[in-house]
């Protein structure tokens, strides 16, 4: 097994949680290095894009979040080996980038137009997403995203939705997604119950 270590901020979210996520799932030790954000400015250059996550694999460098939950889900079992599971898989993993981005697009925005945006973005992408996903979910079975069983996508919806439900971003109603994508909520419950993932959470002694 390679020497894997996975950089990513200090927070429990964002594009580097379903990597750490599904690693921990299988078992498969790794070096988990939790950046500070004192520390980003001086670390920034030494990754490929200047952004986080970034994977290394016995001294070899992976970065994009989707490239390295693809690599970690083969390692960990938790990427569909049928072709179009898997793509059904990176279906979803991209569409929750296309939202991320939209909503990170917002983040260095003053109050004002911060309150403005976030509330367009709630009145149309945030609720076309949480719609569009649900559909896709119900449309492979209603339990899984791809394959009929946990892959990498339903855990990077599944950091998603928790990201939405808890009140995080200002001006996005943290109860969006039980109003506009319920069997979405009921898939972040079947995730949060599975066994790695509360044993995962119960490690640092937080909430699903
Ligand atoms: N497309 C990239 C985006 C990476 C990205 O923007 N990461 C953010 C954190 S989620 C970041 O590093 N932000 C700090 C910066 O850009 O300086 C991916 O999927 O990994």
């Amino acid at each position: 097994m390679s020497k894997l270590k996975l950089t990513y901020f200090d927070f429990h979210g964002g594009r580097g949680e379903p990597a750490r996520l599904a690693l921990s799932i299988a078992g498969i030790p790794f070096e988990d290095d939790r950046v500070p954000l004192a520390d980003w400015p001086r670390r920034k250059s030494d990754t490929p894009f200047g952004a986080l996550p970034v994977l290394e694999a016995d001294g070899k460098i992976l970065a994009q979040s989707n490239a390295i939950n693809r690599y970690v889900g083969k390692l960990a079992d938790l990427y569909p080996s049928d072709p179009w599971q898997a793509a059904l898989c990176d279906e979803v993993m991209g569409a929750v980038e296309d939202i991320t981005n939209k909503v990170v697009a917002t983040f260095n925005l003053s109050d004002e137009e911060k309150k403005t945006q976030r509330e367009a973005l709630v009145a149309g992408p945030l609720t076309f997403y949480l719609s569009g996903l649900q559909q896709r979910l119900e449309a492979h079975g209603g339990q899984y995203f791809a394959g009929g069983r946990l892959t990498v996508a339903d855990l990077k919806v599944f950091v998603w939705i928790r990201s939405l439900k808890s009140g995080v971003l200002d001006h996005v109603p943290p109860d969006l997604p039980d109003r506009v994508a319920p069997k979405l909520v009921a898939h972040h419950e079947r995730v949060k119950s599975h066994p790695g993932v509360t044993a995962y959470y119960a490690k640092y002694s937080i909430a699903a």
